[in-house]
């Protein structure tokens, strides 16, 4: 795992409709995202926030609500997190709504390409983020990232990393999935995504779930892990935008994280939809910079019991 990490705020609400994600970046920050991974023994640099089109709050046109401004700050998060890959370091994305998954994940998958590395993606989210124009209930595009990054979206979007598709649906793991609109669910089959949703999780357990998940890592894998705050149960993360009961409780997400973090590989990371204004006392923020520890390896393992 890369130890200099370089914080980017990228503070919109342009992908969702419920606003307040655009303060995400500020609420991590209070919760101590930067000083406590520091604490760790990481060398973190904190780039400040990205600048964008302010949110119009507009209806959606043709499918899309917000398409030139979500376009704007999608172009705006690639370059930033593609400059920071190149310059070695490990970047995590502040967001912001999780629209912004596009600009960073063609990022990572840009410079996987020029590096000569395999890509894996871990979608941790209580959606699939798989719709199109087509078939979108909302015109959000928060719910449309992954489908742009394998290459179902409008052709801006689409081709904002400079390769179509930006990632091989066979790279992607979604974890946590329990809500899927119909359209999305027939387009995540024929595509091909593997899905980890919460019946599988509740059947088989978070620990065989992620050995699954991350089996085909090896030591030239570049993992990038797009964690959406609302993967999280909202009894102990109400924070976001758009909850959906049900999910991992908190032991279950941790040792996701704490999986992710054991196989050393994850080298880009997304911190998504995080709603302050929706938030009690900044406690989800919490929450999150905590299960972020997780995934740099801070564990409260002393000694392993025998299983
Ligand atoms: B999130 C919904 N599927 O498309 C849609 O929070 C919700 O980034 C999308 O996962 C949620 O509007 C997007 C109903
Ligand atoms: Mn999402
Ligand atoms: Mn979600
Ligand atoms: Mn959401």
């Amino acid at each position: 795992m890369i130890r200099n990490v370089s914080l980017i705020g990228a503070p919109t609400d342009v992908g969702a409709s419920a606003r307040g994600a655009s303060m995400g970046p500020e609420a991590l920050r209070v919760a101590r995202i930067g000083p406590l991974l520091g604490e760790m023994g990481l060398q973190v640099e904190d780039r400040g926030n990205l600048t964008g089109p302010a949110n119009p709050w507009l209806p959606p046109v043709e499918g899309y609500r917000h398409f030139d401004e979500v376009l704007a700050w999608n172009r705006a998060v690639h370059e930033a997190v593609y400059a920071e890959l190149c310059g070695g370091r490990f970047p995590i994305l502040l967001g912001g709504d999780h629209c912004l998954g596009l600009g960073s994940v063609s990022a990572v998958a840009r410079h996987c390409r020029e590096a000569g590395k395999k890509l894996r993606v871990l979608w941790l989210d209580a959606h699939a983020d798989f719709n199109t124009d087509q078939i979108t209930p909302s015109g959000n595009i928060h719910g449309m990232p992954v489908a742009c990054l394998c290459g179902f979206g409008p052709q801006p979007l689409v081709e904002i990393g400079g390769h179509v598709p930006s990632v091989s649906p066979k790279w992607v793991k979604q974890i946590g999935i329990r809500s899927v609109d119909a359209g999305e669910k027939q387009l995540l089959h024929d595509a091909g995504l593997e899905v980890f949703d919460m019946r599988y999780i509740d059947e088989m357990g978070m620990r065989h779930t992620m050995e699954l998940a991350l089996a085909t890592l090896d030591a030239n894998t570049h993992l990038h892990v797009s964690f959406d705050v609302d993967f999280l149960d909202p009894s102990f993360a109400p924070g976001v935008g758009t909850t959906v009961m049900g999910g991992p409780t908190y032991r279950e997400a941790q040792l996701c994280m704490e999986m992710i973090a054991d196989t050393g590989r994850m080298a880009s990371l997304d911190i998504m939809e995080l709603n302050p204004a929706l938030d009690v006392r900044n406690r989800t923020a919490e929450v999150a910079v905590d299960m972020v520890q997780s995934l740099f390896g801070k564990s409260t393992l002393v000694r392993r019991a025998p299983r």
